[in-house]
Parts: C-alpha cells; sequence; structure tokens
C-alpha cells in the first residue's frame, strides 16, 4: 500500500471525530475518558527528591560531610562548578514544597534522609538534632495528607565511611543497618513505607566504576565486585532493621534502577528474550535481591573477580520485600529472539533514535510498561511501585515568566500510557513518584539540568510551577493520562 499522503490522514475519521458532525458545533473541553484509558481506583500519586539534591543547610545542626560534597569540590567534577551544598533551600522552605504538592494533589512524597545528618561520622554515636528535620517535615506532610515514603540511603554517604573504604568494606553495610534502626525508631511511629537504598547500580556504577559520581574512583573489577556485594547486602540488612524496628503494617522495599530490555517487536518470543535479557541486566542488583544468588551467567562472566560471599549473605541480601520499587526512565536496550544462547539478540539503537534533553533520556515509554510486566514475570512480584519517573528539558521561562516544558509534558504523558496499559493487563503496579517535585542538584551535571515539574529561581530561590505541572495535576484528578 502507498504511504498515507498528508490529505488522507487528515480526513481519517481520528481528525473529524471531536466534531458533532449533525449541526457542526465544536465539542469543547476534555472529552470523558472510556473505563479503559483509567488507572485503578487508589491508584497512588507522588513526587520524590533526595536529601543532597534539594535541602541545602549542608552545614546546620551538625550535619556531617558526605561523599558528595566532598567530591563536588574537587575541581572539575561537577559540569557547571557547582556543589548541592545549597541544594534549593527545601530543609527550610519545606513548608512551601509541600503546599505546592497540596496544590498538585499527590497523596505521597519520596524524600531522603541525610546519613551524614544522623551519624556525622557514619557511626558511632547519633546526632541529637540530626533528624528533627526530617520530624518537621513528615508533619507537615501528614497534616496536609500526603503520606512519607522515605528512602534511607540517596548517595550522600558519610565521608567518614568512606574515608575507611566506603562500599569497599563491608563495615559500611553493617553500619547502614545500625543507622536505619535508627532512623525507623523515631520515624517509624508516623512514616511506614521505607526503600533503604535507592539505585544501588548507579552509586556503584558510576561512582565506583566509572568515577563519575561520588567518590570518583575507577576500581578493578573485583574490587567493584565486592562493593557491589556491600551494597546488596546493606539492602537486606535495611530490610531486617525495617522489619525488627518499624510499627505493625509498616513496607519496605527497593528503588532499582532496572535495565529494562525491550521486545524490538511485541511478539511471544520476543516477550520472553526480553525477559530473559532483564533478569541477566540485573544480575548483580534486583535479580540477587530477589533470588538470593548471582546468576549463574554472571558468576561465569566475573570469573576469578567475583566478589566474596559470606554464608550467611545470600539470606540476608533476598530478606523478604513488600514490593518492588522501579525508577524507569529510558529503556536499557530493545533484543529479538534468538535460538542460540542466550536466547536474545540486542539491537544496537539507531544514530536517529531520538532522546531528550538529557542525552542519556532514549525515548521509550514501553519501558513503563515492561518494566513493572517484567518485574511480576520473573519473581512475582504482588505489589510494585515507579519509584521515580520523569525528563530533563532546556526549561527556559517564556516572556511571561512560565516554563512551558511541552517536551516534558509529551514524555510523561506517553510514559504515563504505557504504565496505565500495564495496570490495565492486572499488572499489581499500585503507584507512581514523579522525579522531581522541584528544579534541583542532579548531580555530576550540577544545576545545569533541570528535571521539576516547578521551576526554581537558582539567584531568588523563587519556585514556578511549570506547565508539566498543570499537567501533572490533570492526570491525578482524573486518574488517566492527560
Ligand atoms: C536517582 C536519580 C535521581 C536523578 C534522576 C535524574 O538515582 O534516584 O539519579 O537522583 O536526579 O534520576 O537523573
Amino acid at each position: 500500500m502507498p504511504p498515507l499522503t498528508r490529505r488522507a490522514w487528515m480526513t481519517a475519521a481520528g481528525a473529524t471525530a471531536a466534531y458533532d458532525t449533525a449541526n457542526a458545533t465544536p465539542r469543547l473541553g476534555a472529552p470523558a475518558l472510556p473505563a479503559r484509558l483509567q488507572f485503578p481506583e487508589g491508584f497512588l500519586w507522588g513526587t520524590a527528591t533526595s536529601a543532597y539534591q534539594v535541602e541545602g543547610a549542608a552545614e546546620v545542626d551538625g550535619r556531617g560531610l558526605s561523599v558528595w560534597e566532598a567530591f563536588a569540590r574537587q575541581p572539575g567534577r561537577i559540569r557547571d562548578g557547582s556543589t548541592g551544598a545549597g541544594g534549593v533551600d527545601h530543609f527550610h522552605r519545606y513548608e512551601e514544597d509541600v503546599a505546592l504538592m497540596k496544590a498538585l494533589g499527590v497523596r505521597a512524597y519520596r524524600f531522603s534522609v541525610a546519613w551524614p545528618r544522623v551519624f556525622q561520622d557514619g557511626a558511632g554515636a547519633a546526632n541529637p538534632k540530626g533528624l528533627d528535620f526530617y520530624d518537621r517535615l513528615v508533619d507537615s506532610l501528614l497534616a496536609s495528607g500526603i503520606e512519607p515514603y522515605a528512602t534511607l540511603y540517596h548517595w550522600d554517604l558519610p565521608q567518614a565511611l568512606q574515608a575507611r573504604g566506603g562500599w569497599e568494606s563491608r563495615d559500611t553495610a553493617e553500619a547502614f543497618g545500625a543507622y536505619a534502626a535508627h532512623v525507623v525508631r523515631r520515624l517509624g511511629d508516623r512514616v511506614h513505607r521505607f526503600f533503604p537504598l535507592n539505585e544501588i547500580r548507579a552509586f556503584i556504577q558510576e561512582g565506583y566504576g566509572n568515577g563519575i559520581f561520588a567518590p570518583g574512583l575507577t576500581l578493578p573489577p573485583a574490587r567493584l565486585n565486592q562493593a557491589r556485594h556491600h551494597a546488596v547486602l546493606a539492602h537486606g540488612l535495611g530490610v531486617q532493621a525495617v522489619r525488627a524496628n518499624g510499627r505493625a503494617g509498616t513496607i519496605v522495599g527497593p528503588a532499582e534502577n532496572i535495565a529494562v530490555a525491550l521486545p524490538s517487536v511485541e511478539t511471544d518470543d520476543n516477550v520472553r528474550a526480553a525477559e530473559i535479557a532483564t533478569r541477566e541486566l540485573n544480575a548483580p542488583y534486583l535479580t540477587v535481591m530477589m533470588e538470593g544468588r548471582y546468576t549463574d551467567a554472571w558468576l561465569a562472566a566475573q570469573g576469578a573477580d567475583a566478589p566474596r560471599v559470606a554464608p550467611g549473605d545470600p539470606a540476608i541480601i533476598s530478606s523478604k520485600v513488600d514490593f518492588v520499587g522501579l525508577n524507569v526512565y529510558t529503556p536499557s536496550e530493545y533484543v529479538l529472539a534468538s535460538e542460540s544462547s542466550p536466547g536474545f539478540i540486542t539491537l544496537p539503537l539507531p544514530a536517529s533514535h531520538p532522546h531528550m534533553a538529557s542525552s542519556w533520556l532514549k525515548l521509550g515509554p514501553e519501558a513503563l510498561y515492561w518494566a513493572p510486566r517484567h518485574v511480576e514475570r520473573l519473581w512475582g512480584a504482588k505489589e510494585i511501585f515507579i519509584t521515580e519517573n520523569g525528563t530533563s528539558s532546556a526549561d527556559e521561562p517564556a516572556a511571561d515568566g512560565t516554563v512551558y516544558d511541552l517536551d516534558r509534558v509529551m514524555y510523561l504523558r506517553n510514559c504515563l500510557i504505557h504504565l496505565q496499559r500495564a495496570t490495565a493487563e492486572g499488572v499489581p503496579v499500585r503507584g507512581y513518584f514523579l522525579w522531581s517535585l522541584l528544579d534541583n542538584f542532579e548531580w555530576a551535571d550540577g544545576y545545569a539540568t533541570r528535571f521539576g515539574l516547578v521551576h526554581v529561581d537558582y539567584d531568588t530561590l523563587k519556585r514556578t510551577p511549570k506547565l508539566s505541572a498543570a499537567f501533572y495535576r490533570a492526570v491525578i484528578a482524573r486518574n488517566a493520562p492527560a
């Protein structure tokens, strides 16, 4: 068939459906959505941030130095030469930020607790003022009807622990367990949802492997694998600390940036191939957390560089979780089924494949469908949250001061359409946290890359909701992609 001409497309049914042709009066306003496009009733809509990216107040109330602050102070590490020391002053402006969330209509806020606030040196005596800010934040959230979801570690390791080997040392995993128990004992009367560590893949791979994140190391494979092992061990110790110290009804699970393989064409064979590929892509992260062992293929590939695993470790690492939290931005790869081992081939992305403002953020909104679906199929997960999804954008304010971030709106709309498909097919996705509420310190990119629904003027710290905030509010109000 010859390609449709523009003219043929314009006269297709879709283009005229919005008009009542009987009397030629346009039907204005948003159309009623068919039920099949709705998210399930009670679906949890939220936003997310992390301590070092937004809080600021780096030296208030006896906070200790973190690896990220130490790293960012080194010349050449951060693209714009900044550090996260000032963040966007969430520490002092949290009430305004909670009001912004309330205006969006979110019912949940995922924030992180800064370990160096709580234990200045990572372990030993707790800082008596270390959790005061989180007390205030949690109370303010609850007063606004917003449920706190606390991440215990979003990369800001106390520098004192790094000086003793950081994640290369097993002691860091033990110290994390003790810190987690301390936080849950103090906040657990009001906080009932916890994530031990955020994105082990990212802070280990980029921080200890590629050296572009704190602490900026490029370790050889055996040491890198050992650091990775200690981080998944810390996940298990964190799960146990939450169980031992949380109130009845408290739930805990990972927030991991799953590497997701997508079927290049949706056939049964390719879907199965994508599941196999996803299990292997996550072998030393989600797969070991869910299965309690590294996959044979991964161990074979590491050879003599495989991590040393103490006898009790597998049971700790695979401590039962209540849900799986997935940070999903972009597909990792597209696969085709193959007769030969390992059962799939990976297709290279064409040079013309589109990406968002950040070049790593390749378009592939289907990832929001496949990531939770693979997790349900592979590991029988009963509850899944999307713990992060969002995008960077150039985000230039227009003459009227508003950021009309149409690219972010487009990105989010497409992601949500695919996520809705997952829920409609019965994949147990319970909620979604949009990254991020606010523009903030985007790690090695500094403040140059913006991810917020709310624009922050970095001179005045003034907050101005972008068009995407209006979009998200509409999504929440309709409980459907808008
Ligand atoms: C994370 C993320 C966030 C980033 C976001 C955009 O690991 O949770 O790295 O902290 O800001 O993913 O890159």
